[in-house]
This record gives structure tokens, C-alpha cells and sequence, in this order.
């Protein structure tokens, strides 16, 4: 296992790669360049440039997090080769300064979505939420509003103000939109670029929807372990495998996160980890915690032990935090502050260290 940290590039994080790198035992960041948008290739120059700010910095970058999908994809619409074949080009140019996985999600429309990205804990941290209720009562519309309004200076990723623009028809265009059809449209798009995937050696790893419930009308498929074996299904290649995250299938009540790392890790599928606990207030809601078994509702230790048990050696890296001492919203993005997701990266390599040692 190698921990890393995930970074939003320079000018779209206030967390400096000199900070990530004092992190003990984190030696690279996963990354992405965020003013890409879905369909186009990543010119090589700025792939190049990203690369060589971070190896400058004396960390290593293998893991990119996201290359997007174009909604033509998700859908099946006309335009979807010559998206598909940019994703392509993309993947050979980040083949070319060693790029290992790519993490993507194959969500219709929305990345991710909460209730709340600042809500106040009894000990005065905050953290992200979700409400199923207030996500119920309020219009896509009025979220985006209620983000681009909290989240301070830097777009929220899936929620950007442009992207925003354009939502309602990307909503309209999933009226009708069978499970059926949809899980077409992704063997589609795995067809097309897992072949190229084995040629570069780059493993693709599909994150899981988050939350794991339809919202706003949309369908929801990567949400279960008996989803994630139908989407592996979907094309047999060890290259088409998963981002495992243990707040998004952990937001299932009852989901059985060790038993499907064993599974999937077992089989070689598991390319990448986010490893991140939550915990309920109801059968619904849920706040995402402090990274330790006893601030929240996953058990920690479990998850990292079956991990360890598939013999995981990809990368890893803790996922949201809460904002504490006194990280305001300069100082990083909802869930994404400097100092719980260090402490998380620490604590669950020490998860490690005793059970390698034991
Ligand atoms: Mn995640």
C-alpha cells in the first residue's frame, strides 16, 4: 500500500505540495487537472508541466483523479466516439510520464452531493452531511446555489457554476434512462479503451456513486457489491477495475466493506483506495467523521486488515476531512482541509504498521 494525498494543482488548492510532502509516510499525490473539461484530450504540455512541478517537489504522481466522462458516453448520444477517442489520447499521454490508474466515475450529471459542506460538530470542527430529507425538498438548482454560495472562492469539482448552466437539460436527457440501457453505454465505453488500457498499463478504477442513492431523479448503479460485480462483469479485464471508497459503498447502511475488498481485491480489482469512516444519525443521514473506528460508524481497523490481507499495493489515500484548527474555507475545499486528512493518512498507516508487524 502506498499512501498518498489527494492535491487539487496549483492555483486550485491553498495546500502546497511542500505541505502535503511534511505528511509522514506520504509520498506522492493524486491529482487531476481540474479546468479540463469532459470529451477534450489533455494537451501534453500541461500533462508534462503537472508531472514535473511534482517530482520538483520530491513527490511522485500515479494516480490521476478524475479523468471525466463526457455525458455523451454516460448517455449513448451521437457525439460519444469522438469522446471516447480523446479519453483515449489522454490515456497515452499520461502513459507517458507514468501514470498508473485513473480514477473516474461513470454518476449521471452530478459527481457528489450533500445536504451541507460546513455542518458544526459538538466539539466545534465541521464537516460535510447528508440529509436525505433536504436533498428531497430542494431543487438541483437551489443546491448549486446553496454550494457556490458556501464553498467560498474555488468551485466545488461537479458543481462548477458553468457546468451548472446546462444541468437542467443534462437532467431532461436521462428521462427514460433504463439500468439496462445505462449499464450498455458504460460496456461501450469499456470496450473501446480497456484494450488500450492493457497496451499503456494504466488500471482504470470506476469510484462508486456518491451518496449510493438516486437523487433528483437520476439513476444510480454504482452503489453495491453485487453493482460493482456486475460492472466488472461488464468486461473481464483486470484492467477494468474499481477506486474502492469506504465513505461512498459505506454510506449503504449495512454494506459489508471488508468483505468486498476481499472479494475484489481479491480477484485484482482494486486499483486505487479512498479510506475515509462516516457516521449515522439515522437510517438516511450521515456526517463524515474523523477517520477513527470510535469517531464513526465503519470499522477501520477491519477494512484496513482486509486490505492487507488481499495483499492491496496500490495507492491510497485518506479522503474528506473535517475543517478544525481553525481552517477556514481559504484554507481548502469542503472536505478537503489540510490537517484532519493528515491525521487520517497517519492513523491509518499506524492500522497498518501493527497489523504487517503482528
Ligand atoms: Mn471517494
Amino acid at each position: 500500500m502506498k499512501m498518498t494525498f489527494r492535491w487539487f494543482g496549483t492555483g486550485q488548492d491553498p495546500i502546497s505540495l511542500g505541505e502535503i510532502r511534511q505528511i509522514p509516510g506520504v509520498g506522492g499525490v493524486v491529482t487531476s487537472l481540474l479546468d479540463m473539461p469532459a470529451g477534450v484530450a489533455w494537451p501534453m504540455e500541461r500533462i508534462a508541466a503537472m508531472k514535473d512541478e511534482i517530482s520538483a517537489a520530491g513527490l511522485e504522481v500515479e494516480v490521476i483523479e478524475s479523468v471525466n466522462i463526457h455525458e455523451d458516453i454516460k448517455l449513448g448520444a451521437d457525439g460519444r466516439d469522438e469522446k471516447i477517442e480523446n479519453y483515449i489520447l489522454t490515456m497515452e499521454r499520461l502513459a507517458q510520464i507514468g501514470i498508473k490508474c485513473i480514477c473516474y466515475n461513470f454518476m449521471p450529471v452530478l459527481d457528489w452531493a450533500r445536504s451541507h459542506l460546513y455542518y458544526e460538530l459538538p466539539d466545534g470542527s465541521n464537516t460535510m452531511k447528508y440529509e436525505a430529507e433536504f436533498i428531497q425538498n430542494i431543487s438541483l438548482e437551489g443546491l448549486a446555489q446553496r454550494y457556490a454560495k458556501e464553498a467560498g472562492d474555488y468551485e466545488m469539482p461537479g458543481w462548477e457554476p458553468a457546468r451548472m448552466k446546462t444541468v437542467r437539460t443534462a437532467l431532461e436527457a436521462y428521462e427514460g434512462m433504463t439500468e439496462d440501457k445505462f449499464y450498455a453505454n458504460i460496456k461501450y465505453f469499456l470496450d473501446a479503451i480497456i484494450p488500450h488500457a492493457e497496451k499503456l498499463g494504466i488500471y482504470m478504477g470506476v469510484h462508486p456513486d456518491d451518496p449510493p442513492v438516486s437523487i433528483f431523479g437520476l439513476p444510480k448503479l454504482i452503489i453495491s457489491r453485487d453493482n460493482l460485480r456486475r460492472f466488472l462483469d461488464l468486461n473481464p479485464s483486470k484492467h477494468n477495475g474499481l477506486t474502492l471508497c469506504t465513505g461512498s459503498l459505506g454510506a449503504r447502511k449495512g454494506a459489508d466493506i471488508p468483505a468486498m475488498i476481499r472479494e475484489f481485491g481479491g480477484e485484482g480489482r482494486i486499483h486505487f483506495a479512498h479510506v475515509r469512516n462516516l457516521r449515522f444519525e439515522n437510517e438516511t443521514d450521515f456526517y463524515e467523521s474523523a477517520h477513527l473506528t470510535s469517531c464513526g460508524s465503519l470499522d477501520m481497523y477491519a477494512i484496513m486488515k482486509a486490505f492487507h490481507d488481499v495483499d492491496f499495493k496500490g495507492c491510497m489515500r485518506p479522503d474528506h476531512g473535517r475543517m478544525i484548527w481553525d481552517e477556514t474555507k481559504k484554507k481548502g475545499r469542503p472536505g478537503y482541509g489540510l490537517y484532519d486528512r493528515a491525521l487520517g493518512a497517519v492513523y491509518l498507516q499506524g492500522i497498518w504498521e501493527a497489523i504487517c508487524r503482528n
